[in-house]
Protein backbone atom coordinates (compact mmCIF):
# COMPACT_ATOMS: atom_id res chain seq x y z
CA UNK A 1 0.00 0.00 0.00
CA UNK A 2 1.20 3.67 -0.60
CA UNK A 3 2.54 5.58 2.61
CA UNK A 4 2.28 8.87 2.98
CA UNK A 5 6.92 9.28 3.26
CA UNK A 6 6.71 11.09 7.00
CA UNK A 7 5.36 7.40 8.02
CA UNK A 8 6.95 6.78 11.43
CA UNK A 9 6.62 4.54 14.48
CA UNK A 10 8.61 6.33 17.10
CA UNK A 11 6.73 9.02 18.53
CA UNK A 12 6.44 10.46 21.70
CA UNK A 13 3.01 10.00 23.74
CA UNK A 14 0.40 12.46 23.45
CA UNK A 15 1.25 14.04 20.32
CA UNK A 16 -1.72 12.90 18.95
CA UNK A 17 -4.02 15.12 21.03
CA UNK A 18 -2.61 18.67 20.39
CA UNK A 19 -4.54 20.92 16.83
CA UNK A 20 -1.84 23.21 16.28
CA UNK A 21 0.39 23.15 12.93
CA UNK A 22 3.23 20.66 12.36
CA UNK A 23 1.39 18.02 14.70
CA UNK A 24 0.31 14.23 13.44
CA UNK A 25 -2.61 12.34 13.90
CA UNK A 26 -1.95 8.52 14.15
CA UNK A 27 -3.77 6.25 12.45
CA UNK A 28 -2.87 2.43 13.08
CA UNK A 29 -3.52 1.06 9.31
CA UNK A 30 -3.69 -3.29 9.49
CA UNK A 31 -2.92 -4.61 5.92
CA UNK A 32 -3.18 -7.84 4.94
CA UNK A 33 0.11 -9.33 4.57
CA UNK A 34 0.16 -8.95 0.12
CA UNK A 35 -1.02 -5.39 0.11
CA UNK A 36 -4.56 -5.48 0.59
CA UNK A 37 -5.78 -2.84 3.08
CA UNK A 38 -7.99 -4.49 6.10
CA UNK A 39 -11.44 -3.66 7.23
CA UNK A 40 -9.99 -1.43 10.45
CA UNK A 41 -9.09 2.20 10.95
CA UNK A 42 -8.39 2.85 14.09
CA UNK A 43 -7.50 5.78 16.29
CA UNK A 44 -4.72 5.02 18.14
CA UNK A 45 -2.82 6.60 21.01
CA UNK A 46 1.34 5.32 20.68
CA UNK A 47 3.63 4.87 22.80
CA UNK A 48 7.44 4.29 23.20
CA UNK A 49 7.03 1.80 25.70
CA UNK A 50 7.11 -1.96 24.28
CA UNK A 51 3.16 -1.99 24.06
CA UNK A 52 2.93 -1.45 20.01
CA UNK A 53 5.51 -3.99 19.41
CA UNK A 54 3.13 -6.30 21.46
CA UNK A 55 0.24 -5.19 19.22
CA UNK A 56 2.35 -5.59 16.35
CA UNK A 57 3.61 -8.98 17.40
CA UNK A 58 -0.08 -10.01 17.85
CA UNK A 59 -1.11 -8.65 14.82
CA UNK A 60 1.68 -9.98 12.50
CA UNK A 61 0.60 -13.44 14.37
CA UNK A 62 -3.20 -13.06 12.66
CA UNK A 63 -1.02 -12.60 9.54
CA UNK A 64 -1.59 -8.77 9.60
CA UNK A 65 1.21 -6.06 10.09
CA UNK A 66 0.30 -2.58 11.55
CA UNK A 67 1.66 0.36 10.24
CA UNK A 68 1.44 3.33 12.16
CA UNK A 69 0.88 6.30 9.66
CA UNK A 70 0.97 10.05 11.05
CA UNK A 71 -0.80 12.46 9.05
CA UNK A 72 1.51 15.27 8.92
CA UNK A 73 0.33 18.89 8.26
CA UNK A 74 1.68 19.28 4.97
CA UNK A 75 0.67 20.90 1.92
CA UNK A 76 -0.67 18.87 -0.83
CA UNK A 77 -2.06 19.89 -4.76
CA UNK A 78 -5.79 19.79 -4.89
CA UNK A 79 -7.98 19.04 -7.53
CA UNK A 80 -9.26 22.80 -7.64
CA UNK A 81 -7.63 24.87 -10.38
CA UNK A 82 -8.85 28.56 -8.37
CA UNK A 83 -7.37 27.22 -5.18
CA UNK A 84 -4.33 24.40 -5.91
CA UNK A 85 -2.62 24.27 -2.37
CA UNK A 86 -4.21 22.40 0.52
CA UNK A 87 -3.83 21.26 3.74
CA UNK A 88 -3.26 17.28 3.98
CA UNK A 89 -5.68 16.69 7.36
CA UNK A 90 -8.35 14.05 8.22
CA UNK A 91 -11.55 14.39 6.61
CA UNK A 92 -13.60 15.45 9.41
CA UNK A 93 -11.35 18.02 10.63
CA UNK A 94 -11.23 19.75 7.17
CA UNK A 95 -15.10 19.92 7.98
CA UNK A 96 -15.32 20.73 11.38
CA UNK A 97 -12.44 23.56 10.50
CA UNK A 98 -14.83 25.16 7.20
CA UNK A 99 -13.05 23.51 4.43
CA UNK A 100 -13.78 21.58 1.45
CA UNK A 101 -12.08 18.46 0.68
CA UNK A 102 -10.48 18.23 -2.78
CA UNK A 103 -8.56 15.26 -3.32
CA UNK A 104 -7.06 12.70 -1.20
CA UNK A 105 -3.11 12.92 0.48
CA UNK A 106 -1.40 11.15 2.41
CA UNK A 107 -1.95 7.40 0.44
CA UNK A 108 -5.95 7.89 0.38
CA UNK A 109 -6.16 8.35 4.24
CA UNK A 110 -6.40 11.85 4.31
CA UNK A 111 -8.01 14.42 2.59
CA UNK A 112 -6.56 17.66 0.62
CA UNK A 113 -8.73 20.21 2.58
CA UNK A 114 -8.86 23.81 1.15
CA UNK A 115 -9.61 26.53 3.34
CA UNK A 116 -11.26 29.40 1.58
CA UNK A 117 -12.36 32.22 3.57
CA UNK A 118 -14.32 35.63 2.83
CA UNK A 119 -15.00 38.82 4.72
CA UNK A 120 -14.55 39.26 8.06
CA UNK A 121 -13.32 35.58 8.64
CA UNK A 122 -10.26 34.50 10.65
CA UNK A 123 -7.79 31.77 10.08
CA UNK A 124 -5.14 29.45 11.42
CA UNK A 125 -4.64 27.77 8.50
CA UNK A 126 -1.84 28.25 6.08
CA UNK A 127 -2.37 28.39 2.86
CA UNK A 128 -5.87 30.26 3.33
CA UNK A 129 -7.52 31.88 0.39
CA UNK A 130 -9.25 35.26 0.80
CA UNK A 131 -11.91 35.58 -1.42
CA UNK A 132 -14.15 38.67 -2.53
CA UNK A 133 -17.81 37.96 -1.36
CA UNK A 134 -20.69 36.80 -3.51
CA UNK A 135 -21.38 38.96 -6.60
CA UNK A 136 -24.98 39.49 -5.14
CA UNK A 137 -23.98 40.61 -1.83
CA UNK A 138 -24.35 44.47 -1.25
CA UNK A 139 -21.46 44.41 1.34
CA UNK A 140 -19.05 47.67 1.06
CA UNK A 141 -16.46 48.78 2.97
CA UNK A 142 -13.75 47.01 4.83
CA UNK A 143 -13.69 43.17 4.07
CA UNK A 144 -11.26 41.57 6.59
CA UNK A 145 -9.42 38.43 7.08
CA UNK A 146 -7.54 37.98 10.34
CA UNK A 147 -4.36 35.80 10.05
CA UNK A 148 -3.45 33.82 13.80
CA UNK A 149 -0.35 33.08 13.56
CA UNK A 150 -0.25 29.43 13.26
CA UNK A 151 1.95 28.80 16.00
CA UNK A 152 5.35 31.11 17.81
CA UNK A 153 7.75 30.89 15.23
CA UNK A 154 6.38 32.69 11.89
CA UNK A 155 8.48 35.67 10.97
CA UNK A 156 6.89 36.25 7.90
CA UNK A 157 3.51 36.20 5.57
CA UNK A 158 3.05 36.03 1.66
CA UNK A 159 -0.16 36.83 -0.28
CA UNK A 160 -0.11 35.67 -3.77
CA UNK A 161 -2.64 37.85 -5.47
CA UNK A 162 -3.85 34.93 -7.65
CA UNK A 163 -6.79 37.48 -9.02
CA UNK A 164 -6.48 40.99 -7.82
CA UNK A 165 -8.94 43.04 -9.59
CA UNK A 166 -9.93 46.30 -7.87
CA UNK A 167 -11.34 49.51 -9.25
CA UNK A 168 -8.46 51.90 -10.59
CA UNK A 169 -6.91 54.77 -8.97
CA UNK A 170 -7.76 58.52 -9.28
CA UNK A 171 -5.92 61.11 -11.81
CA UNK A 172 -3.69 61.33 -9.30
CA UNK A 173 -2.99 57.73 -9.11
CA UNK A 174 -4.14 57.29 -5.63
CA UNK A 175 -6.40 54.44 -4.17
CA UNK A 176 -9.51 56.52 -3.70
CA UNK A 177 -12.10 54.04 -4.69
CA UNK A 178 -10.81 50.75 -3.33
CA UNK A 179 -7.58 49.74 -1.96
CA UNK A 180 -5.75 47.04 -0.63
CA UNK A 181 -3.89 47.20 2.85
CA UNK A 182 -2.40 45.30 5.62
CA UNK A 183 -1.86 45.63 9.14
CA UNK A 184 -0.38 43.76 12.11
CA UNK A 185 2.89 43.27 11.63
CA UNK A 186 6.13 45.26 11.22
CA UNK A 187 6.39 46.11 7.41
CA UNK A 188 4.71 49.04 5.49
CA UNK A 189 2.81 48.17 2.74
CA UNK A 190 2.13 50.84 -0.08
CA UNK A 191 -1.69 51.20 -0.78
CA UNK A 192 -2.60 48.80 -3.69
CA UNK A 193 -5.72 48.99 -6.21
CA UNK A 194 -6.32 48.65 -9.81
CA UNK A 195 -5.86 45.40 -11.47
CA UNK A 196 -2.68 42.89 -9.75
CA UNK A 197 -3.66 39.54 -10.70
CA UNK A 198 -0.38 37.47 -10.39
CA UNK A 199 1.36 39.83 -7.94
CA UNK A 200 2.62 38.83 -4.60
CA UNK A 201 4.16 40.72 -1.51
CA UNK A 202 5.70 39.33 1.43
CA UNK A 203 5.14 41.24 5.22
CA UNK A 204 7.22 40.88 7.77
CA UNK A 205 5.44 40.44 11.56
CA UNK A 206 6.66 39.84 14.74
CA UNK A 207 6.20 36.32 15.61
CA UNK A 208 4.83 36.59 19.09
CA UNK A 209 2.89 39.57 17.56
CA UNK A 210 -0.94 39.51 17.45
CA UNK A 211 -3.06 38.62 14.82
CA UNK A 212 -2.10 39.84 11.40
CA UNK A 213 -5.36 41.83 9.27
CA UNK A 214 -5.84 41.40 5.31
CA UNK A 215 -8.46 44.12 4.13
CA UNK A 216 -9.71 44.98 0.62
CA UNK A 217 -12.10 47.89 1.41
CA UNK A 218 -14.39 48.91 -1.26
CA UNK A 219 -16.08 52.17 -1.45
CA UNK A 220 -17.26 52.70 -4.84
CA UNK A 221 -20.52 51.21 -6.05
CA UNK A 222 -19.14 50.33 -9.31
CA UNK A 223 -16.13 48.11 -7.19
CA UNK A 224 -19.44 45.38 -6.42
CA UNK A 225 -17.94 43.67 -9.59
CA UNK A 226 -14.26 43.66 -8.56
CA UNK A 227 -13.45 40.39 -7.53
CA UNK A 228 -9.77 38.66 -5.29
CA UNK A 229 -8.63 35.71 -4.80
CA UNK A 230 -5.73 35.67 -2.62
CA UNK A 231 -3.57 32.91 -1.00
CA UNK A 232 -2.11 33.90 2.31
CA UNK A 233 0.74 31.44 3.49
CA UNK A 234 2.78 31.88 6.86
CA UNK A 235 6.81 31.59 6.53
CA UNK A 236 8.83 30.18 9.55
CA UNK A 237 11.05 31.82 11.19
CA UNK A 238 13.83 29.28 9.63
CA UNK A 239 12.39 29.05 6.62
CA UNK A 240 14.71 28.93 3.40
CA UNK A 241 11.91 30.40 1.85
CA UNK A 242 11.62 33.78 3.95
CA UNK A 243 12.68 36.39 2.24
CA UNK A 244 14.92 39.09 3.14
CA UNK A 245 13.35 41.68 5.77
CA UNK A 246 11.82 44.37 4.25
CA UNK A 247 11.62 43.28 0.98
CA UNK A 248 7.65 43.53 -0.47
CA UNK A 249 8.53 41.99 -3.32
CA UNK A 250 11.28 38.75 -3.28
CA UNK A 251 12.14 36.61 -6.86
CA UNK A 252 14.38 33.60 -6.45
CA UNK A 253 15.12 32.94 -9.74
CA UNK A 254 18.35 33.92 -11.97
CA UNK A 255 16.24 35.69 -14.27
CA UNK A 256 12.45 36.75 -14.44
CA UNK A 257 10.22 39.78 -14.64
CA UNK A 258 8.92 42.25 -12.39
CA UNK A 259 6.45 45.03 -12.73
CA UNK A 260 5.11 47.63 -11.19
CA UNK A 261 1.44 47.08 -9.13
CA UNK A 262 -1.60 47.74 -11.73
CA UNK A 263 0.83 47.73 -14.39
CA UNK A 264 -0.55 47.33 -18.06
CA UNK A 265 1.46 47.89 -21.31
CA UNK A 266 -0.81 49.47 -23.20
CA UNK A 267 -1.06 52.80 -25.05
CA UNK A 268 -4.61 52.81 -26.33
CA UNK A 269 -6.15 54.01 -23.23
CA UNK A 270 -5.45 57.50 -22.00
CA UNK A 271 -7.39 57.56 -19.29
CA UNK A 272 -7.30 56.48 -15.92
CA UNK A 273 -6.72 52.86 -17.11
CA UNK A 274 -3.84 50.98 -15.71
CA UNK A 275 -2.25 54.36 -14.14
CA UNK A 276 0.55 54.37 -12.15
CA UNK A 277 0.16 54.12 -8.54
CA UNK A 278 1.22 56.75 -6.39
CA UNK A 279 2.63 56.78 -3.28
CA UNK A 280 4.64 53.89 -3.50
CA UNK A 281 8.65 53.09 -1.40
CA UNK A 282 9.44 49.46 -1.60
CA UNK A 283 12.06 47.40 -2.49
CA UNK A 284 11.89 44.25 -5.03
CA UNK A 285 14.94 42.32 -4.14
CA UNK A 286 16.49 39.21 -6.57
CA UNK A 287 18.02 36.31 -4.46
CA UNK A 288 21.67 35.74 -5.48
CA UNK A 289 22.31 32.45 -7.31
CA UNK A 290 25.60 30.76 -6.16
CA UNK A 291 28.08 31.98 -8.48
CA UNK A 292 26.71 34.99 -10.00
CA UNK A 293 28.02 38.00 -8.82
CA UNK A 294 25.73 40.98 -10.95
CA UNK A 295 22.29 41.83 -12.20
CA UNK A 296 21.52 43.50 -15.33
CA UNK A 297 17.92 45.02 -15.45
CA UNK A 298 16.85 45.92 -19.13
CA UNK A 299 13.23 46.83 -20.52
CA UNK A 300 10.37 44.67 -20.98
CA UNK A 301 8.71 45.58 -24.24
CA UNK A 302 5.93 42.63 -24.43
CA UNK A 303 2.60 44.59 -25.69
CA UNK A 304 4.27 47.88 -26.64
CA UNK A 305 6.56 50.72 -25.85
CA UNK A 306 4.86 52.07 -22.35
CA UNK A 307 6.83 49.44 -20.28
CA UNK A 308 8.71 52.45 -18.60
CA UNK A 309 6.60 55.19 -18.52
CA UNK A 310 7.39 56.84 -14.62
CA UNK A 311 7.41 60.34 -15.26
CA UNK A 312 6.58 63.03 -17.50
CA UNK A 313 4.03 64.04 -20.22
CA UNK A 314 3.51 60.62 -22.61
CA UNK A 315 0.86 62.54 -24.70
CA UNK A 316 3.10 65.61 -25.26
CA UNK A 317 6.31 63.01 -27.33
CA UNK A 318 6.06 61.69 -30.58
CA UNK A 319 5.05 58.17 -29.51
CA UNK A 320 7.99 56.90 -31.33
CA UNK A 321 9.87 58.57 -28.46
CA UNK A 322 8.60 56.39 -26.19
CA UNK A 323 10.61 53.57 -24.65
CA UNK A 324 13.79 55.12 -25.94
CA UNK A 325 17.19 56.12 -24.61
CA UNK A 326 16.30 59.76 -25.66
CA UNK A 327 13.09 59.60 -23.24
CA UNK A 328 14.76 57.73 -20.50
CA UNK A 329 16.24 60.15 -17.68
CA UNK A 330 18.63 59.62 -14.73
CA UNK A 331 20.16 60.74 -11.63
CA UNK A 332 19.51 64.21 -10.18
CA UNK A 333 16.72 64.59 -13.43
CA UNK A 334 14.83 62.06 -11.46
CA UNK A 335 13.20 63.44 -8.52
CA UNK A 336 8.93 62.28 -8.47
CA UNK A 337 8.70 58.99 -9.29
CA UNK A 338 11.84 56.90 -10.24
CA UNK A 339 13.40 53.32 -9.98
CA UNK A 340 16.66 53.16 -7.80
CA UNK A 341 18.91 50.38 -8.88
CA UNK A 342 22.25 50.91 -6.87
CA UNK A 343 25.25 51.17 -8.41
CA UNK A 344 23.86 51.08 -11.64
CA UNK A 345 25.84 50.94 -14.81
CA UNK A 346 23.80 52.14 -17.94
CA UNK A 347 24.25 51.64 -21.71
CA UNK A 348 23.02 53.97 -24.15
CA UNK A 349 22.54 51.08 -27.17
CA UNK A 350 22.58 47.57 -27.60
CA UNK A 351 25.35 47.20 -29.03
CA UNK A 352 27.93 49.42 -26.92
CA UNK A 353 30.38 48.42 -24.21
CA UNK A 354 30.49 51.57 -22.32
CA UNK A 355 28.70 52.02 -19.62
CA UNK A 356 27.61 54.88 -17.21
CA UNK A 357 26.75 54.91 -13.54
CA UNK A 358 23.50 55.93 -12.58
CA UNK A 359 21.53 55.28 -9.67
CA UNK A 360 18.17 56.81 -10.39
CA UNK A 361 15.88 55.89 -13.68
CA UNK A 362 12.63 57.66 -14.54
CA UNK A 363 10.78 59.31 -17.82
CA UNK A 364 9.54 57.66 -20.45
CA UNK A 365 12.09 54.84 -21.53
CA UNK A 366 14.31 52.66 -19.68
CA UNK A 367 18.16 52.51 -20.91
CA UNK A 368 18.69 49.52 -23.25
CA UNK A 369 20.51 47.78 -19.76
CA UNK A 370 21.49 48.58 -16.39
CA UNK A 371 23.75 46.26 -14.44
CA UNK A 372 25.46 46.46 -11.17
CA UNK A 373 27.44 44.35 -8.79
CA UNK A 374 25.54 45.80 -5.70
CA UNK A 375 24.35 43.24 -3.19
CA UNK A 376 21.90 42.48 -2.15
CA UNK A 377 20.23 42.71 -5.77
CA UNK A 378 17.22 44.90 -4.69
CA UNK A 379 15.29 47.21 -7.10
CA UNK A 380 14.12 50.26 -5.35
CA UNK A 381 10.61 51.87 -6.46
CA UNK A 382 9.32 55.79 -5.47
CA UNK A 383 6.94 57.72 -6.71
CA UNK A 384 5.15 61.08 -5.02
CA UNK A 385 1.14 61.61 -4.34
CA UNK A 386 1.03 63.80 -7.59
CA UNK A 387 0.56 62.90 -11.78
CA UNK A 388 -0.74 65.58 -12.86
CA UNK A 389 1.47 66.63 -15.14
CA UNK A 390 2.35 63.02 -16.03
CA UNK A 391 -0.09 61.77 -19.27
CA UNK A 392 -0.13 58.14 -19.82
CA UNK A 393 1.98 56.92 -17.07
CA UNK A 394 1.50 52.96 -16.86
CA UNK A 395 4.53 52.70 -14.37
CA UNK A 396 7.03 49.93 -15.54
CA UNK A 397 7.59 46.49 -16.40
CA UNK A 398 11.81 45.45 -16.54
CA UNK A 399 13.55 41.81 -16.96
CA UNK A 400 16.77 41.14 -15.09
CA UNK A 401 18.95 38.37 -15.17
CA UNK A 402 21.93 37.58 -12.90
CA UNK A 403 25.25 37.45 -14.32
CA UNK A 404 28.16 35.36 -13.53
CA UNK A 405 30.87 37.39 -15.28
CA UNK A 406 31.76 40.54 -13.99
CA UNK A 407 34.39 43.03 -14.85
C1 LIG B 1 4.77 -7.09 25.94
O1 LIG B 1 3.88 -6.90 26.99
C2 LIG B 1 4.28 -7.49 28.20
C3 LIG B 1 3.18 -7.31 29.20
O2 LIG B 1 1.97 -7.70 28.61
C4 LIG B 1 5.60 -6.92 28.67
O3 LIG B 1 6.05 -7.55 29.87
C5 LIG B 1 6.65 -7.04 27.59
O4 LIG B 1 7.81 -6.36 27.97
C6 LIG B 1 6.13 -6.50 26.27
N1 LIG B 1 7.05 -6.84 25.21
C7 LIG B 1 7.82 -5.97 24.60
C8 LIG B 1 8.60 -6.44 23.46
O5 LIG B 1 7.86 -4.76 24.90
C1 LIG C 1 2.99 27.26 4.55
O1 LIG C 1 2.86 26.86 3.22
C2 LIG C 1 3.95 27.22 2.40
C3 LIG C 1 3.61 26.84 0.98
O2 LIG C 1 2.66 27.70 0.46
C4 LIG C 1 5.21 26.56 2.89
O3 LIG C 1 6.31 26.95 2.09
C5 LIG C 1 5.44 26.96 4.32
O4 LIG C 1 6.57 26.29 4.82
C6 LIG C 1 4.24 26.66 5.18
N1 LIG C 1 4.44 27.25 6.47
C7 LIG C 1 4.55 26.54 7.58
C8 LIG C 1 4.79 27.28 8.82
O5 LIG C 1 4.46 25.32 7.59
C1 LIG D 1 0.51 68.43 -8.35
O1 LIG D 1 1.48 69.08 -9.14
C2 LIG D 1 0.93 70.18 -9.85
C3 LIG D 1 2.02 70.68 -10.81
O2 LIG D 1 3.30 70.43 -10.35
C4 LIG D 1 0.49 71.24 -8.88
O3 LIG D 1 -0.04 72.35 -9.55
C5 LIG D 1 -0.60 70.62 -7.97
O4 LIG D 1 -0.96 71.52 -6.96
C6 LIG D 1 -0.09 69.34 -7.32
N1 LIG D 1 -1.22 68.68 -6.68
C7 LIG D 1 -1.13 68.21 -5.46
C8 LIG D 1 -2.36 67.51 -4.94
O5 LIG D 1 -0.13 68.28 -4.75
CA1 LIG E 1 4.40 59.35 -12.80
CA1 LIG F 1 3.99 60.97 -9.54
Amino acid sequence: MVMDPSTDIVRRRNTATKTSTGVVVWVAVSCLVGGALASTLTQHQHHTNGQSKNITNQQERDGKFIILAKIARVQCTTTDSAHPLGTCMPIKECASKGGNSKGSCAGGLATCCVITKTCNEATSVNNTYFVNPDANSLELGACTLTINHLDNNICQMRFDFITLDLSQPDSNGICTDDFLTVTGGVSSVPMICGYNSGQHIYYDVDPNGGAVKLTVDRSAQASLLKTWNIKVSQIACDSRFRAPVGCLQYYTTTAGTVSSFNFLNTNTATGQSNRQLSNQDYGICIKRADNYCGITWEPNNVGGTFGFTISGAADALGPDLIGTIITSSRDSDCTTDYVVIPGGMYTTSSTSTVATPAGRYCGLGFPPSVTTTSQPFILYVKTDDNETRDTINRGFRLNYRQITSCA
